[in-house]
């Protein structure tokens, strides 16, 4: 299975490098950097989006999708993208944004001016339910003119669209094949495990999500998706972004007949640092159920042949290298981003790797509400006044989306070298420390590290194909991979504490992390990692 040793570097335009001296992220700038791109050995390039859009959520509310931005370029940059894209033999796969649209797209504001044939586009109601958006307010918004109400899972400036309406999917698959035609290699698809609402709408015990996630006709809508767009197209490959979803719906979502999506993306592993399930707490690690839902995911997916996806970070989630238990120095913050990269793409599945990760990009911290840019954010800060200012602004720089979205740190310059000129959103100051220009030269850098894991896995059919299994144990993360006789085992220490751990025997050793070896006895030191044959 060819998918299996591919690498998807995750690209959030906005943020990556910017050539216009505007402060904001360009296509031009994507295209600088493919060369860099490829040399660290990825296959593919996913582009988050770049339609016209008021931004309110940074491109996540679509206003036309025909058209790139003029903030991020022209159509004629886009083509350029994907011509030099093929030029340095990456794949392009973007980003569809299909649950909901703008206030500002032409059919809301048809709708709004009274269009009823627009109007069935979107989901009108006279009256709202209790359900609550996925950035904290109500998820109903009222228009007096109407005298109705509006859904919207999100912000209030992105409503749902009507998926029970054929012209509505009729319009989607239109829009897809305008951008396969541009020579497009693959799509990831927003939040689409929420476009198939229960009917009728009614309210909810909790914040409404069983009324709408996987719902009544969500598999129905991605076949018909599929076969009217990229059926059985080869060397293509999408992904489904699934939110709060199970992996029972996953494993129809990514069946191995292929009849929906390639893979999908959940997010259970990312949540255990939630306490109660709450993602704005602070100063929580779960290790335990870090350790059974890697294992839980894995092991179903790999049963049912379907193809699993391995990522730690993205646009939406705080830097990995920031999460967890802390690193007090950055010696040891480099050695836990070694182990995190073993732990994570030696799993079997495609890799996702997000801009920055590579160096280790950490956490910005914010001191002052002026500094939050995202909605879910500013959200949060406003909607618990009873929280002290501090408290929050503590919780929100280890949990903000903000996190993931400060420029790409690409030298020691003046804002990194993303900008000549201050960004949309701060740089992380630490970057004097943490840039690619520095890493590049470093053969014991975490940039190098990634490379090094990353041609290892495309050319190890171990790592690709071989099946994998945990082992317990309490401080260390211990998986085999097997494929024939061959068979490795990966340790992981997730602790600043040393670990003794012996093994069966030590056949080669293939990446060692700082671990002593001494016979089958092995000595892991603070966040240690070693990839042996045993
Ligand atoms: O994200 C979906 C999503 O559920 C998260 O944004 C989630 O709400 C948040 O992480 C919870 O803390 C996708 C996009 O990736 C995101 O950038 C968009 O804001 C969102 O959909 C709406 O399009």
């Amino acid at each position: 299975m060819k998918e299996l040793n591919t690498f998807v570097y995750q690209i959030y335009p906005k943020s990556f490098n910017d050539t216009t001296g505007n402060g904001i992220g360009d296509l031009v700038g994507v295209i600088e950097k493919l060369p860099y791109i490829r040399s660290l050995g990825f296959d593919y390039i996913w582009v988050t989006p770049f339609y016209k859009s008021p931004q309110v959520d940074n491109g996540y509310d679509v206003s036309d999708y025909y058209q790139i931005d003029p903030l991020f370029g022209t159509m004629a940059d886009f083509e350029m993208l994907i011509k030099v894209a093929a030029q340095n033999e990456l794949k392009v796969m973007i980003d569809i944004v299909f649950n909901h649209t703008s206030d500002q797209h032409e059919w809301f504001q048809k709708a709004l001016a009274g269009d009823e044939y627009y109007q069935q586009y979107y989901i009108f109601n006279d009256k709202p339910t209790n359900w609550k958006s996925k950035f904290g307010t109500d998820a109903w918004t009222y228009v007096e003119k109407l005298d109705k109400y509006y859904l919207h899972l999100f912000d209030k400036s992105q409503p749902d669209l009507n998926w029970e309406s054929e012209n509505v999917r009729l319009e989607l698959q239109k829009i897809i094949n305008f951008w396969m035609d541009k020579g497009v290699k693959g799509f990831r698809f927003d939040v689409v495990n929420l476009v198939s609402k229960k009917y009728p709408l009614v309210d909810s015990v909790g914040d409404g999500r069983e009324q709408y996630t996987d719902g009544p006709r969500i598999h129905e809508f991605l076949q018909e998706l599929r076969m009217k767009t990229f059926g059985d197209k080869v060397d293509f490959l999408t992904v489904g972004e699934m939110s709060s979803t199970s992996i029972e719906s996953c494993l129809q979502y990514a069946n191995a007949q292929k009849t929906e999506f390639d893979s999908v993306f959940h997010f259970h592993h990312l949540k255990v640092d939630y306490e109660n399930g709450d993602k704005w707490t602070r100063d929580y690690f779960d290790f335990e159920l870090l350790k059974s839902l890697l294992k839980d995911w894995q092991l179903k997916m790999d049963e049912n042949n379907v193809i699993d996806t391995l990522f730690w970070s993205n646009h939406d989630q705080p830097r990995i290298s920031s999460r967890f238990i802390k690193a007090p120095t950055s010696e040891l913050q480099m050695k836990k981003n070694k182990m995190l990269a073993m732990s994570m793409y030696l799993l079997k599945g495609i890799s996702y790797i997000y801009q920055g990760e590579e160096i280790g990009m950490e956490n910005f911290e914010f001191d002052n509400y002026d500094q939050i840019v995202d909605v879910e954010s500013r959200n949060f800060y406003n909607l618990n006044p009873l929280l002290a200012s501090e408290e929050k602004l503590t919780i929100i720089s280890q949990k903000s989306r903000d996190n993931g979205r400060t420029p790409m740190q690409w030298t020691n310059d003046i804002y990194g070298g993303f900008s000549t000129t201050q960004p949309w959103i701060n740089v992380n100051p630490n970057y004097q420390l943490v840039n690619v220009q520095e890493q590049l030269t470093d053969m014991d850098s975490t940039l190098s590290f990634y490379k090094k894991i990353i041609k290892l896995k495309k050319t190890d059919l171990v790592l690709q194909q071989g099946n994998v299994k945990f082992i317990d144990h309490k401080q260390l993360l211990i998986f085999t991979r097997q494929l024939n006789d061959v068979k490795y085992l990966i340790i992981c220490n997730y602790y600043n504490q040393e670990v003794d751990y012996a093994v069966e025997a030590v056949k080669q050793v293939i990446i060692n992390n700082e671990t002593e070896i001494n016979g089958n006895k092995l000595k892991l030191s603070p966040f240690a990692s070693i990839l042996i044959e045993i």
